[in-house]
């Protein structure tokens, strides 16, 4: 009954929070003061930039906008808007030192608790089925892949550990599958707490082709390392031989060649690259020319869409590859369970209909896409999150990486980010259109 379903949306509400908080605490607690308000890089912020930013993100929407309460401190908006000072600037700002961010962040969340226990969960668009709180229990879990990637780029002693996922024997399936051509519904305008760039779901048409099973892997990109690819303009876009000439890149990033091997860093421990792992720290150009040097290209985003989601036996689209159940650990490698990818093959449980791989979870995967406005597409509830990004300069990236939380995690769900970007948690696979055969 209309009682017990708010109650569950409720829990769901709450659970989604308090997750999120604990992880934001988990990355915010782990290092000393001067780790939290240093800048690792320059493409960061300091770590306490983000903690009260996600307090701050939380009041206006949670307290001020839902709960019509008055600002607990106006004064420090403006510190914590991200338009208004770029990464760069905000190690200069006069930022709430580590305490009293912590304080801040702990202050809004014990109100946002009264506001959610009152709050109509069928009352307006922004509560609707609970919106409001999901949006921003995405928010903070957005934030918390964006201060992991923050401990990434820091240097110094490790300060996070966690588990390494299951070791998994070569995966000896196909190397790729057939997607039929055709329509399929992309996007939805059904999923409650999907933001507002999934929405509304559309028709879309696309072609016969084929796609990677898995993920591209570090030894499929040491072949391409290995046969010269880096200094070879046949395989690079343009722009993105420039960038690797200017740049001097040679290799994903956190690589470095040791005699005969491969080593990267990753969260302060240097190690061999593992062969079967899906390549990971790419950025754009470096996908799109690995894929012309094979012989293939990127996948545009409609395509991975319906790799991921079309269920051709029941002709439709599924929440998830494995079906419509929430993400659960036999399915993908989510949440920060795992500091790293799991090799290729891990998770057969989590396979698309098609037989589709590792679509979800794992690397942030790049598409050929620009990041632009599904046709009806509404900005909601501000044009911030989406709106401003839609362009040519941005790429599209789909699927979530191992930082991804499941709350912030869907078929649906669009990442963007610059084509030269690569401290992300980004990786790929390619296609190619059916007709070429
Ligand atoms: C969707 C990951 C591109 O981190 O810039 C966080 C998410 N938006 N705060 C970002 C976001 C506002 C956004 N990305
Ligand atoms: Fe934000």
């Amino acid at each position: 009954d209309a009682a017990s379903d708010a109650e569950a949306l409720r829990e769901r509400a709450l659970g989604s929070l308090t997750a999120a908080r604990a992880r934001t605490t988990l990355l915010t607690d782990c290092v000393e003061d001067p780790d939290l308000t240093a800048q690792h890089s320059p493409l960061m912020s300091p770590l306490v930039w983000d903690l009260a930013h996600i307090g701050n993100q939380e009041e206006l929407w949670l307290l001020r906008a839902v709960g019509g309460q008055e600002a607990i401190r106006p004064e420090i908006d403006s510190l914590y808007d991200a338009f208004e000072h770029p990464r760069a600037e905000r190690p200069s700002l006069p930022l709430l030192p580590p305490e009293e961010a912590r304080a801040y962040a702990a202050e809004v969340r014990g109100r946002a608790m009264d506001v959610l226990e009152s709050a109509d969960l069928h009352g307006t668009r922004l509560t609707e089925a609970g919106f409001a709180f999901g949006m921003i229990a995405q928010h903070e879990q957005q934030h918390d892949e964006t201060m992991l990637i923050t401990h990434q780029l820091r240097t110094g002693p490790q300060a996070l550990t966690a588990p390494d996922p299951d070791p998994a024997p070569p995966f000896t399936g196909p190397a790729e599958v057939l997607v039929p051509g055709g329509p399929f519904l992309m996007g939805t305008s059904t999923e409650p707490w999907a933001l507002d760039n999934e929405r509304p779901a559309h028709v879309r048409e696309v072609a016969p082709f084929w796609i990677d099973t898995t993920p591209v892997t570090n030894a499929a990109y040491q072949a391409f390392i290995e046969d010269g690819g880096y200094d070879d303009p046949r395989w690079w876009a343009p722009r993105g031989w420039a960038h690797i000439r200017r740049h001097r890149i040679g290799a994903p990033l956190f690589w470095r060649r040791d005699g005969g091997q491969w080593l990267r860093r990753r969260f302060g421990v240097t190690e061999a690259v593992p062969p079967d792992e899906p390549v990971m720290h790419v950025c754009w150009y470096e996908a799109d020319a690995y894929a012309r040097w094979a012989g293939r290209r990127l996948p545009t985003e409609a395509e991975w869409e319906k790799a991921a989601r079309y269920d051709p036996v029941r002709d439709r689209c599924l929440r998830y590859p494995w079906g419509d159940a929430d993400p659960g650990p036999e399915h993908a490698n989510l949440g920060q369970r795992h500091l790293r990818p799991a090799p290729a093959g891990s998770y057969p449980a989590g396979r698309s209909p098609l037989g589709v791989h590792q679509l979800i979870g794992d690397v942030w995967e790049w598409t050929a896409s620009d990041f632009l406005p599904y046709p009806g597409f509404r900005a909601f509830p501000y044009k911030e999150y989406s709106e401003v990004f839609f362009g040519p300069e941005y790429k599209v990236l789909r699927g979530g990486s191992f930082a991804v939380d499941p709350v912030a995690c869907r078929g649906t769900f669009r990442n963007w980010d610059y084509p030269i970007r690569r401290q992300i948690f980004s990786g790929f696979r390619t296609a190619r259109s059916q007709e070429a055969d």
